[in-house]
């Protein structure tokens, strides 16, 4: 059985929230508010709902308004909104729609259909989050893909620009894996993909910080608020766990076990710098740690702190 889900009943009329409030407990955890200002208080507050029923007709800020400001807002933009109330034309309930509500019942309700209701946009709703986890990992290691990782550094680019802060990139690749593949075989590959993948999640500890599977032996580090020097510091911690692993590896010619090649590329603040930028830079770098015999990091010149 999954965990009850928190509704949020929001309607100026206190028999209407008995009523839902009676049918929908004890499978639902109920919070109910009476006006759309103590709604907008609630989501501003930890514990969100997972569905909202939302009256539209109410002194103060209306359920329209409401729906329109959660929809605006990208914490709570996700949150299934019904509209339950006493308007019930057509173009009342399409503006419903149109506010990205999921779903309009008219009063007088009959709440066992609003039950049935809510049951099935929550399940929805749970598939749809499933889905979009599902999009976001990759299916052999388990961690963030690639599309998570143009998303995350986007979002991350835009961030240290705004705060006037330093963001750090670190890509990587395994030395000579295709002979590691020729060597110990395909499958041999594929378990050392995700114990990489699982060391690297281990070791970045603060929640800001963003590992992801670049490409096929391909890794990526985003770490947000990190300067050259801790960036380094990390790309060595990065070669200390990989060799700890110590997963034989007799084709590489650069050393008995697995190893990695790191580019780093630190930015300073600046709103001129894009996300290919920022991967450029890193690549090259990469690039060089190859040329320069692999198992090693490298970081341009221009991004070293003295
Ligand atoms: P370098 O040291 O220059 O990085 O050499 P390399 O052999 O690692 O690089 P190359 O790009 O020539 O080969 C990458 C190999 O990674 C080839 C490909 O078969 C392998 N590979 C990519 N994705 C996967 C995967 O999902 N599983 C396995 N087992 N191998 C993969
Ligand atoms: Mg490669
Ligand atoms: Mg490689």
């Amino acid at each position: 059985m999954s965990e009850p889900s928190r509704i949020l009943i929001v309607d100026d009329e206190p028999h209407n929230i008995k009523v839902l409030t009676d049918y929908l407990r004890p499978e639902h955890k109920i919070m109910a508010v009476k006006s759309g200002e103590q709604a907008l208080k609630v989501l501003k507050g930890p514990k969100l709902p997972g569905l909202i029923l939302l009256d539209i007709m109410m002194p103060g800020i209306d359920g329209y308004e409401v729906c329109k400001r959660l929809k605006a807002d990208p914490a709570l933009m996700h949150i299934p909104v019904i509209f339950i109330t006493a308007m019930s034309n057509c173009e009342q309930e399409v503006k419903g729609f149109e506010l990205g509500a999921v779903d309009f019942i008219t009063k007088p309700f009959n709440p066992v259909v609003v039950k049935a209701r809510i049951t099935t946009h929550l399940q929805l709703k749970r598939k749809t989050d499933l889905l979009e986890r599902l999009a976001s990992l990759d299916g052999l290691t388990g961690i963030p893909n690639r599309r998570s990782f143009n998303l995350t550094l986007d979002r991350e680019i835009r961030r240290a620009a705004r705060n006037g802060s330093d963001l750090s990139l670190i890509l990587m690749d395994i030395d000579y894996f295709k002979q590691y593949n020729d060597r110990y075989g395909h499958l041999a590959g594929d378990t050392c993909l995700r114990q990489v993948a699982q060391v690297l999640d281990n070791l970045v500890k603060r929640a800001s910080d963003f590992v992801a599977r670049y490409g096929g032996e391909e890794f990526a580090l985003i770490l947000p608020e990190t300067g050259c020097n801790e960036a380094l510091r990390i790309a060595e911690s990065v070669h200390a766990a990989v060799a700890q692993l110590k997963i034989p590896h007799a084709a590489s010619r650069v050393a008995k076990t697995v190893s990695l090649s790191l580019g780093v590329a630190s930015l300073k603040p600046d709103p001129g710098i894009t996300a290919d930028g920022m991967v450029d830079a890193a690549d090259t770098s990469f690039y060089q740690a190859k040329q320069n015999g692999r198992n090693q990091t490298y970081i341009a010149a221009g991004d070293q702190q003295t």
